[in-house]
């Protein structure tokens, strides 16, 4: 028995009084066996008894829901996976190792590729979530002595990159701040072979700034607390934290939850599984190190209003490059600096990883691909990071919903099988405002960057022209050749392009059409997206400047000739000649979440939806305005009428009978006939009610969306109530 102590549905009319009284006290474990299967409170209630009983994970149909528990659990050990591990999904209290389990069994019967989407707003255990999935694979999957290094490498790319990604913010102390989607390769056998991480756009900002209550990136406080004398001293660093300009702005470097000096341990000792030569870390430590130095820089003005480095031990080239600069340019481009000093070296940590999980041998393997991406998120001031990050969860709320939602309905009229359709709440209008081309909100940001020759940019300043701070910076950062044009390239004009182009779609707001839709106040510099998770208020200012990071060229130069091989790997000299602009940041972005689509388009998906309980990481706490929220924009209700209305349980036909040709005489042990004619005798005989169950009528469009339909293909699928598969269950010998 699970460590839950969850009693497993049973239907005997001898365990119905004990199963009653356990469903009081403990709720449904799948939704769809609720009786009020359209009440919110209902569903609500129900979650409510199962988390007080520690039950945090409840499915509906195959989609589990996990509430964050805030406390250990005791679920996660060796016997519980052993539990799990070749049991039919639903033959089990929910678990994540259920959906683990299912999509592997699957993927080795059928041999296709899978991957498993954890949403869910900042906090609620995503990132949990796929930690313990990865371990289920560690421990469960068939190994060998050889391949035990790269499951120890599968598992130890996650300290290090959440002591690179990660950090403490107001909503999470161990916040995701970039997104993360790996792929775990397997062989024929099932055993996991190799991996493979694609990153996100991590929050470069927060090297150089962080929010009241808020940290660093965990390395800096690792490196300062768990670094030994010796390492800190040829680093030139000191072990206080508050010695350092980038660490000290949130006021709280030490962290009641976390141990820096432990995790530092674990990251040490997972750079040397993961192939790091000393040469490497000796690198990445400079680098951590020297970001902490370029932060404490400071600059003050000398006699022509130039800046200069206050003290003259720290580093000469800074100075030397930044002292054509006034003060405040010299502290953003050392800012600049630092971010994309940092950010790089994050991509090249990814990459080194990936070069350590590649699995060099050419046989075919199936993927289990895990996607913890950072979590909607609506702070006090939100500014670009946060655009980018519901962005990207409003693209995943997007993909669930055309694989589930608009997938589902659409294979009943597939298959020719009666359907009322379920109204549900379709975000795709608000993903085209801010994709679409030509008239979404990134395609309008970099648009109002314009730049020109060098000159006309002089001119501007010269004349003392009323300029924006940010324009100068964009003069200087284009010195050697081009700038910007004046009145073209400001964040006000950005919001004032916005108005002007988006300002009547519905999910959009700015001070000017605030009193024509909402009568919340906004700030002039503001404008609102009406999420599908609720409103966020943007503030425009630094978008511009985020949206095209730009690093001024001379340090650059400095960069690409540095010492440090990591930086040499970072900045190419190549990139110099380069004389077309890259692409935004925004842009960037937008492509890689639409490639990041494509792969898992072209997957079979499990969900996981996660939900945060409470905003103070309390344990036991359930607040039910929070919760009511999450279930309302995650679409919960909407999938558990479909799944209610649907028949939740389909199988191929062959795939049926093979399962269950042991209940039927005709099929047994044999069935020569057609698939779908075996399954047909088979159900009949077992007494099926005609409404408890449909027979489709073409190839199922679900599990291969894009395929063509042949009705002469055999692969015809059957549906079977929900309810039926408990008592099928039953007659298994
Ligand atoms: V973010 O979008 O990256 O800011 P996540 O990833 O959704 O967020 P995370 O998994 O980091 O949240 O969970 C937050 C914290 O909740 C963890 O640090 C744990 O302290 C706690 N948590 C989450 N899931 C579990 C769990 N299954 N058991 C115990 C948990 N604690
Ligand atoms: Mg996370």
């Amino acid at each position: 028995m699970p460590a839950e102590k969850e009693e497993v549905e049973d239907n005997t009319d001898a365990n119905m009084e004990g199963a009653l009284i356990a469903r009081d006290r403990v709720g449904v474990q799948d939704f769809v066996l609720l009786d009020s299967h359209t009440s919110e409170t209902a569903f609500l209630n129900n979650l409510r008894k199962r988390y007080q009983e520690n039950l945090i994970y409840t499915y509906i149909g195959t989609l589990l829901v996990s509430v964050n528990p805030y406390k250990e659990l005791d679920i996660y050990t060796v016997t519980q996976m052993q539990l799990y591990r070749g049991v039919n999904f639903f033959e089990l209290p929910p678990h994540l190792y259920a959906i683990a389990d299912n999509a592997y069994r699957v993927m080795c019967s059928e041999y296709n590729n899978h991957f498993i989407l954890i949403s869910g707003e900042s906090g609620a255990g995503k990132t949990e979530a796929s930690k313990k999935i990865l371990q289920y694979y560690a421990v469960t999957c068939p190994t060998t002595e050889q391949l035990q290094i790269v499951r120890d490498r599968l598992l130890l790319s996650n300290p290090v990159l959440e002591a690179f990604g990660n950090a403490k913010t107001l909503r999470n102390d161990n916040s995701s701040r970039f997104g993360k989607y790996m792929d775990i390769q397997f062989d024929f056998k099932g055993a996991p072979v190799g991996g493979h991480i694609l990153s996100y756009l991590i929050e470069k900002s927060r090297v150089v700034h962080q929010n009241h209550g808020e940290r660093n990136f965990h390395i800096f406080y690792q490196l300062l607390e768990g670094g030994d004398k010796d390492l800190l001293c040829w680093l030139g660093l000191e072990r206080n934290p508050q010695k350092y300009a980038y660490l000290i702005q949130g006021r709280c470097a030490k962290v009641f939850s976390i141990n820096d000096k432990n995790d530092w341990k674990i990251v040490r000792k997972a750079f040397s599984i993961i192939d790091f030569t000393e040469k490497d870390i000796e690198h990445l430590f400079g680098i951590v190190a020297s970001v902490l130095h370029l932060g404490n820089i400071q600059f003050e003005e000398d006699s022509n209003g130039h800046a200069i480095i206050r003290d003259g031990t720290q580093i000469k080239w800074i100075s030397k490059v930044l002292s054509p600069l006034n003060v405040d340019l010299a502290f953003y481009a050392r800012d600049a600096v630092a971010k994309a000093i940092y950010g790089r070296t994050f991509t090249w940590l990814v990459n080194k990883i990936n070069g350590s999980l590649a699995n060099k041998d050419s046989t075919r393997k199936t993927v289990i691909g895990l996607l913890d991406i950072y979590g909607f998120e609506v702070l006090d001031t939100n500014s670009f990071e946060q655009f980018c990050i519901n962005y990207c969860n409003e693209k995943l709320q997007q993909l669930l919903i055309e694989m589930t939602l608009k997938a589902e309905q659409e294979e009943y009229e597939l298959e020719g099988i009666e359907w009322e359709p379920i109204p549900y709440f379709n975000n795709k209008i608000i993903c085209d405002l801010v994709e679409q081309k030509h008239k979404g909100i990134i395609s309008i940001l970099p648009s109002s960057l314009v730049v020109l020759r060098n000159n006309i940019a002089l001119n501007i300043s010269d004349e003392g022209e009323v300029c924006s701070e940010q324009r100068v910076i964009w003069c200087l950062l284009f010195q050697d050749e081009e700038c910007l044009r004046p009145g073209e390239a400001t964040d006000l004009s950005f919001l004032e392009k916005l108005e002007e182009k988006v300002g009547d779609h519905a999910h959009f707001v700015t001070r000017k059409l605030a009193d024509q839709k909402t009568r919340k106040s906004i700030d002039w510099v503001d404008f609102r997206l009406l999420h599908y998770a609720g409103e966020v208020t943007y503030c425009a200012v630094g978008f511009l400047e985020k949206n095209n990071d730009l690093l001024y060229r001379n340090l650059k130069e400095v960069l690409c000739n540095s010492k440090n091989g990591i930086i040499r790997d970072c900045f190419l000299l190549s990139e110099l000649d380069n004389r077309r602009r890259p692409e935004t940041v925004a842009t960037q972005f937008k492509n890689s979440l639409t490639s990041l689509i494509e792969i898992l388009m072209s997957k079979e998906p499990s969900y996981v939806r996660c939900i945060k309980p409470n905003e103070n990481k309390e344990p036991g706490k359930f607040d039910d305005y929070l919760i009511r929220h999450q279930v309302k924009y995650l679409g919960l209700m909407e999938h558990l009428r479909v799944r209610r209305a649907g028949f939740a349980y389909r199988r191929k036909y062959e795939l049926f009978l093979q399962r269950y040709k042991s209940l039927c005489p005709a099929t047994w042990p044999h069935w020569h006939g057609p698939a779908a004619e075996g399954v047909e005798r088979l159900i009949k005989h077992i007494g099926y009610k005609p409404e408890e169950y449909k027979l489709g009528r073409f190839i199922n469009g679900f599990i291969n969306r894009k395929k063509p339909l042949c009705p002469e293909n055999t692969e015809f699928v059957q549906l079977v109530q929900y309810n039926y598969l408990m008592k099928l269950r039953d007659h298994i010998p």
